[in-house]
């Protein structure tokens, strides 16, 4: 079958791969936009179970490349939940007209780059074949769930379900008596909800984690206009904030300041809500005094909230507050005083297996009707290397990273070895540790104007020189070695699950300094990239 011509082919029709659509077609590319499933979305897409949320304030979570666009969408509440993430990005794509260059139901199975024409060939399972210059993922860095290996799964015989994959349809959990399986923001979430239906609801937690007090609410229609007024300082938070959003902070380190004043300071932020309790003090990442301060709030909180002193000791986490993502739940703690909420620790009493009527520990078998995963993904490099990508010679991702599965990239954009192929928020770039819109738009923009660099340039291919690569990884890890972050097993580590990346794998430098390094990486000729041109193969 004839390969259809495309400049580019970018994968996914999430934030991601919306926003790439539409800078490259406003450059005059043609860009096809391959999607598996059959609406945009991405990850929003496909989790939809009761409680999805976003835990970014929703006037940051959006698009802030138009001010005109900014405008045109009001966020109902603080926190946006699932649907309504859904029907803005559908919004999106019917202002901007996006749509016809979407093809949904196809998924790509195989991309590889053909040293002769210097293109990409892409295969799908639809049977079809592209070809074009540029090939793009936006397939994000949580897309591809991870259910372990557990025994027996097939044998259960209730429902079952991943809170990444759920049904379009309402499940009922009336009468039921239901276990959650793991209790990262997803399992934090969806329990609110499904408490209130269920019959028993059981947490099997491996892992305690810290979880802040989300304090969602309606936004008024001075809230929504006030977020209007304040454009210009929402986009600002997008350039120059570590995370792309602007949280409140002390601007100190919590040492800083007596006890009294801390616990004042803390019980503020506990009483406003979200995120700003892993910012309040700005060295909670690095300082283990500060950091000790603020996880014992945590772990105070959760004594005075749950009245069964065993329960709330058995949910004190203890590793360094904010080296696993930071959880933002409604009543998670109160949760736990109601007499059919069940929390099963699993550091002594392992699951063995799943049976037919429920799941078996070590040391005994919780029956249920549904059991719900909320294990979470294969975070960072699982989709990526889903797509089975081939560069220069057939070599694969995997083959590049080897035994050891050390991520190589550069600026976590591109990589050696695989020219004109751009990872959108891909590892060892800050994405995960910001607000997501903010880091797409920035590597979006960056990746549009090199490519316009390298049209306006007469280029034929750019590609990352290894040694570029190798000083980038060791930037990545130095900086991450001087945080404590990597004292903790966490899916940033790859330590959730066998089989995917190694090492920390995210830069941890701020999405600000970030940018200034892709900048400057820029303004100096795509500094550690090396050129093919047009005449180098006539
Ligand atoms: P997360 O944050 O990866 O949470 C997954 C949870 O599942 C977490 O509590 C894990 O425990 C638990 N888990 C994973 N594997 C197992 C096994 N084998 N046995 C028991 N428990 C397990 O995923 P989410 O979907 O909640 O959130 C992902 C991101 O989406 C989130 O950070 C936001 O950015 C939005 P663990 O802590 O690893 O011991």
């Amino acid at each position: 079958m004839e390969a259809k011509q495309y400049d580019a082919i970018v994968v996914g029709a999430g934030f991601a791969g919306l926003y790439m659509l539409h800078k490259l077609r406003e450059r005059g590319l043609s860009v096809r936009v391959i999607e598996a499933a059959d609406g945009v979305g991405g990850v929003w897409y496909w989790s939809r179970y009761p409680g999805a949320k976003c835990d970014s304030d929703s006037i940051f979570y959006n698009f802030t490349f138009s001010e005109e666009l900014y405008k045109k969408w009001s966020w109902k509440d603080r926190y946006a939940s699932q649907p309504e993430i859904l029907e803005y990005l559908n919004f999106v794509t019917d202002e901007l007209d996006l749509r016809p260059d979407i093809q949904f139901k196809t998924r790509v199975m195989e991309a590889s780059f053909n040293d002769e024409t210097k293109s990409w060939e892409v295969k799908t399972d639809t049977d079809e074949k592209f070809e074009a210059k540029y090939f793009i993922s936006g397939v994000g860095c949580l897309s591809t769930t991870n259910i372990p290996p557990f025994k027996g799964v097939d044998t259960f015989r209730g429902e079952k379900y991943h809170t990444g994959r759920w049904p379009h349809s309402k499940v009922d959990f009336t009468g039921k008596r239901v276990v959650v399986i793991g209790n990262g923001s997803s399992g934090v979430q969806t329990m609110q909800e499904i408490a209130k239906e269920a019959k028993e609801l059981t947490l099997l937690m491996r892992t305690p984690h810290y979880v802040a007090e989300a304090r969602n609410h309606p936004l008024s229609k001075e809230q929504q206009e006030d977020a209007f007024n304040n454009y210009p300082k929402i986009r600002d938070a997008f350039f120059t904030t570590p995370g792309g959003i602007h949280l409140s902070t002390t601007g100190k380190s919590a040492i800083e300041f007596s006890a009294e004043k801390q616990k004042e300071t803390l019980d503020h932020v506990w009483k406003t809500g979200g995120l700003a309790l892993g910012a309040v003090y700005p060295d909670v990442g690095v300082n283990k005094e500060t950091n000790f301060v603020v996880s014992q709030f945590v772990r105070n909180k959760i004594d005075e909230i749950i009245k069964d002193e065993h329960t709330a000791k058995q949910l004190h986490p203890d590793y360094y507050i904010t080296t696993k993502r930071l959880i933002i739940g409604t009543n998670f703690y109160e949760m736990f005083n109601e007499e059919h909420v069940h929390l099963v620790p699993l550091k002594d009493n392992p699951i063995e297996c799943v049976v037919e009527n429920g799941v078996k520990l070590r040391n005994e078998t919780i029956e249920c009707d549904v059991i719900v995963f909320a294990t979470g993904y294969e975070a960072m490099t699982g989709s990526l290397l889903k797509l089975n990508i081939q560069g220069r010679n057939g070599q694969t991702i995997q083959e590049k990273w080897g035994e050891g599965r050390e991520v190589k990239t550069y600026l976590g954009l591109t990589m050696e070895n695989f020219p004109n192929f751009f990872m959108i928020t891909g590892p060892q770039s800050p994405s995960v540790l910001t607000n997501m819109p903010s880091a797409i738009e920035q590597h979006v923009d960056w990746i549009d104007q090199c490519i316009g660099y390298i049209e306006s340039n007469g280029l034929q291919t750019i590609e990352a020189q290894r040694q570029a690569e190798i000083t980038w990884g060791k930037q990545c890890d130095d900086i991450a070695n001087s945080t404590l972050f990597p004292h903790t097993n966490s899916w940033y580590t790859g330590a959730n699950i066998d089989g995917t990346q190694r090492g920390f794998v995210i830069y941890v430098g701020g999405l600000d300094n970030y940018r200034k390094i892709c900048d400057e990486v820029a303004a100096n000729q795509y500094d550690g990239f090396e050129f093919e041109k047009v005449y180098d193969t006539v």
